[in-house]
């Protein structure tokens, strides 16, 4: 263990290790991504990373997450326990060398199938400097050890304080709110998303998640236990749950023997949208990369060699698109790769070039042994292939026509558009308004210098059920993009968006807020993550919040978005107040529209952002597909935000 050590280098000495925990206190942001929301929860997947690596190198099989009663998070697993043992060369325990010294995370065991990369991976020290408290209990050869840190300074040497037949790790931490200021409040729809994620992404581990800051009626704690036998396959079930397949089983393959493990699992269902998923050491690669790279072209290749033998293209006047293959497809890839390059804006795309050929090369022999034992579902397959060329024909056009409005500029704009004067879209922003009634009300009540209003008729395309082609036909959807701006489609890619003459760097969308308001503001949602998922991404996407009721007493009023807020605002006006319920942005003036939900200075906006694009992707299928009785009950319990972290 220690020769281990010794080999990796721990020569620096502990005075530049200092530096190293007190670097990660001045910029976190280097380390963990951002000190906001985001970087956050990124503690704890620091610190599961690690106890999924132990479950990896076959160590251990159950880990234990919990966000405790005063708000930290304790992670424990089964594995072997962090080492305790002295470090000769720094004179204190191994543990404490993990603990305290930047950059000796978990690397010391080259045994253990340590494949942690790009944001992740950054050492269970950085969790520990971002912390006002830390405590580490290792259970190990028969005793119980334990070491607490402040601000990542361990406050005593490692001590034994007990014996035990337990063996494993508990790590329980205290961010620190001087480093998150934003909040230091975990949310359980993240971490239970994450550790669903993990558990498919690595079968055969239990990971339980409890939350124990509320109990339920019967005195219980939020609790889920998460694992999967089948992994990606049992993914691909889950995300696609609330679509139609149109192939009998969901195709896959998992290959962990060769240089690069790859695991690969993908459906066909009866919907025009494509979505892969890809992982590189679990991590999601939004931006994709070589991997993905390999799948698209292992697939393409198959397909269009069993497609081109069977005859059925013969009488086909259209050229087949890679594009087309991917239409109603879901597919997840996940590859692990022992140092990975990450590139790209949010360094979440793989720069591998090893990795194309061995991805390629599963997938396309995967797919040749389904189609072969499957015939029935490989000519449902390309069947659905030729319609969706068919349709891009049709879309192109449609699209062409939407662009060639947008490139006439100026009296391209929308009729219903009520623009800003100002001219810098940083500073301008936009409202999408449901109903013209409501968007007359806005366009009196604005700040008409940098606020613009585009109101929409009712209920507008639900885009998940809708062919590209209707899409880009649609009048309210064409409004919206020559609005703002945004053009799709480049020479090499027809869904590229272009989101350089974006007109308005807020996007605002104002419904009412009732079940209807929610259900509006989920399609305009829905459009937006399917046809312009940057704009979401760059952060541009928010929902505004008008007030639930108007508590008035004499020349006294006050707004409450809650029951809280009225029931408090009628007491302090003595009690018997008279109490307005919005039923709609309709029954508000244009100045109260103004005080309440559109001056910078007074109104609440909810940034719309993703956490998982697959949880997302899962939620809008539901809430937009055609099983009624599961998006019903989504939409009464969580309105519209739910995984949509606002
Ligand atoms: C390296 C060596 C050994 C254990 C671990 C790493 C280890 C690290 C973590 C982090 C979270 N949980 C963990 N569990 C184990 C011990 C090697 C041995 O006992 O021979």
């Amino acid at each position: 263990m220690s020769e281990e050590i010794k080999k990796n280098n721990y020569s620096a000495d502990s005075i530049q290790a200092l530096e190293g925990m007190e670097h990660v206190r001045m910029r976190p942001s280097m380390y963990i991504g951002d000190v906001g929301v985001r970087g956050l929860h990124h503690l704890v997947y620091e610190v599961v990373d690690n106890s999924i690596d132990e479950a990896m190198g076959g160590h251990c099989d159950t880990i234990g997450v919990a966000i405790n009663e005063d708000g930290s998070v304790t992670v424990e697993d089964n594995g072997r326990g962090i080492p305790v043992d002295l470090h000769k060369k720094e004179g204190v325990s191994a543990l404490e060398v993990v603990m305290t010294k930047i950059g000796a995370g978990g690397k010391f065991d080259k045994d253990s199938y340590k494949v942690s990369g790009g944001l992740h991976g950054v050492g269970v020290s950085v969790v520990n400097a971002l912390s006002v408290h830390m405590k580490s209990t290792v259970f190990r050869e028969g005793k119980i050890y334990e070491q607490e840190y402040e601000r990542g300074k361990a406050i005593y040497p490692v001590k034994q304080i007990g014996e035990t037949d337990k063996r494993g790790t508990r790590q329980t931490f205290y961010p620190d709110n001087t480093i998150f200021t934003q909040t230091t409040e975990f949310s359980y729809d993240t971490l239970s998303a994450r550790m669903r994620e993990l558990s498919f992404l690595n079968k055969g581990i239990t990971i339980t998640f409890t939350d124990k800051r509320e109990v339920d009626e019967k005195g219980e704690f939020k609790s889920e236990v998460f694992h999967s036998t089948e992994g990606l396959k049992e993914y691909i079930r889950y995300l696609d749950g609330n679509r139609e397949p149109i192939v009998s089983h969901v195709i896959s393959m998992d290959n962990d023997k060769g240089e690069i493990p790859v695991e690969v699992a993908l459906i066909y269902n009866t919907s025009y949208t494509e979505n892969i998923f890809s992982y590189v050491n679990n991590i999601n690669t939004h931006e994709g990369g070589t991997h993905l790279q390999g799948f698209r072209s292992g697939l393409t290749r198959t397909l269009k060699k069993y497609a081109d033998a069977s005859g059925m293209l013969d009488k086909l006047k259209f050229e087949i698109a890679g594009d087309d293959f991917r239409e109603g497809l879901t597919a997840i890839i996940s590859v692990k790769v022992a140092e990975p390059q990450f590139e790209g804006q949010t360094k979440t795309k793989l720069g591998n070039r090893e990795v194309v050929s061995p991805v390629s090369q599963a997938v396309g022999e995967m797919l040749e042994n389904y189609l072969e034992e499957n015939p029935n579902d490989a000519r449902i397959i390309i069947q659905k292939v030729i319609l969706a060329a068919q349709a891009r024909h049709a879309a192109k056009k449609a699209r062409e026509m939407v662009q060639r409005k947008t490139v006439m500029g100026g009296g391209g704009l929308p009729g219903k558009l009520s623009d800003c004067s100002e001219q810098d879209p940083a500073r301008c922003e936009v409202y999408l308004v449901e109903g013209d009634s409501a968007g007359g009300t806005a366009k009196q009540g604005r700040d008409r210098n940098f606020q613009a209003i585009l109101p929409l008729r009712g209920k507008i395309l639900n885009v998940e059920k809708a062919m590209h082609h209707k899409v880009f036909e649609n009048e309210e959807i064409r409004n919206i993009f020559t609005a703002l701006g945004v053009t799709v489609g480049t020479a090499e890619d027809s869904k590229a968006l272009n989101l350089e003459k974006l007109r308005y760097h807020k996007v605002i969308i104002m419904c009412d807020a009732d079940v209807d308001g929610s259900h509006i503001s989920t399609l305009i949602l829905t459009f937006f993550f399917r046809f312009m998922k940057e704009l979401i991404e760059e952060g541009h996407v928010y929902i505004a919040a008008p007030p639930l009721y108007l508590v008035k007493k004499g020349n006294k009023k006050e707004y409450a978005w809650n029951d809280v807020q009225r029931d408090q605002a009628n007491e302090r006006m003595g009690g018997s107040a008279a109490i307005q319920r919005y039923k709609g942005l309709g029954e508000m003036n244009a100045e109260q529209l103004w005080e309440t939900t559109m001056d910078p200075s007074f109104r609440t906006l909810r940034q719309v952002t993703i956490d998982s694009l697959a949880e997302a992707d899962r939620v809008f299928s539901m809430l937009m597909g055609d099983e009624v009785p599961p998006r019903r009950e989504f939409i009464e319990k969580n309105a519209v935000y739910a995984n949509i972290d606002a």
